[in-house]
């Protein structure tokens, strides 16, 4: 019987890797403004597996990085073949990359390879990966900021929220963590809600975009929206397909 390193290895040699993208949405009229886009591994038994099944071991075998980037390399030619219009993307970056001094330079050379413009890509980060080594990340982001490579805050909120990131930083994009929106179903004056408000307050003051993630019920969305939330993403948006496994266009053919 294959270990799961060993059928990791093996999918990875198969191309069984591939970048979904799930629409990020503006909530004042519902347009699709940009994508997040999302490592998925079609498993030939058990379907089509999320990083929480695969993730830790993509880590522990050292395989993580070699296949996160072919996924952003992948990523930046659909979108630049698929979608016209000017919408943005984003990558999830780990620790691991951010660690690497030539992180930017690589990713400036692989833009220039699929011709994707640099203001079309956004990198996201978490709190986790800034506490790594908040110097060095703070000067790996403003290098893609010069780069004209935007840089989101991802899972805001659940990490340790220091406020003296969000004005060092050279941000984009705040991205709420669906553990907020998910508790606006339970009403009007949960925690939840002063929280939301708070944040969206402060990344207005501070010139940043806010996306909320998790977005699951109209309830959500309609209470993100009154509050002012400039976009959103999660399974309620864009149904019956809310995670695309292409872009709106279609697979890209062979
Ligand atoms: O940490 P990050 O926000 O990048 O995690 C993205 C993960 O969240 C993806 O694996 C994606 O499938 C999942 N996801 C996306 N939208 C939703 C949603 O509406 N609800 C839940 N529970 N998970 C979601
Ligand atoms: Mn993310």
């Amino acid at each position: 019987m294959l270990t799961l390193e060993g059928e990791l290895r093996a999918a990875w040699n198969l191309g069984q890797f591939e970048p979904w993208f799930q629409p990020i949405c503006r909530l004042g009229d519902g347009a699709v403004v940009g994508y997040e886009a999302l490592i998925r591994w079609n498993h030939p038994q058990r379907g089509v597996l999320v990083p929480g099944d695969f993730l830790k071991i993509a880590e522990d075998c050292g395989l993580i990085e070699t296949i996160d980037w072919c996924m952003f390399e992948l990523s930046c030619e659909r979108l630049r073949r698929h979608d016209l219009a000017d919408t943005f993307m984003t990558i999830n970056v780990s620790a691991l990359h951010l660690r690497h001094v030539d992180f930017d330079q690589r990713l400036i050379e692989l833009l220039e390879r699929t011709g994707l413009p640099p203001s079309r890509l956004v990198v996201e980060v978490t709190e986790g990966a800034l506490l790594d080594n908040p110097e060095r990340v703070r000067a790996t982001l403003e290098r893609l900021r010069a780069a004209v490579i935007g840089a989101a805050l991802d899972d805001f909120g659940t990490g340790y929220s220091s406020l003296s990131y969000l004005h060092s930083l050279p941000l984009r994009i705040l991205k709420i963590d669906r553990a907020f929106v998910l508790e606006l179903d339970k009403g009007a004056n949960t925690s939840s809600t002063t929280v939301v408000a708070a944040v969206l307050a402060l990344a207005r003051a501070l010139d940043i975009d806010v996306v909320a993630e998790g977005i699951e019920t109209e309830f959500q969305y309609a209470a993100l929206q009154a509050m002012g939330c400039d976009m959103g993403q999660g399974y309620w948006i864009g149904r019956p397909a809310p995670i695309t496994r292409w872009l709106a266009s279609g697979p890209v053919g062979a």
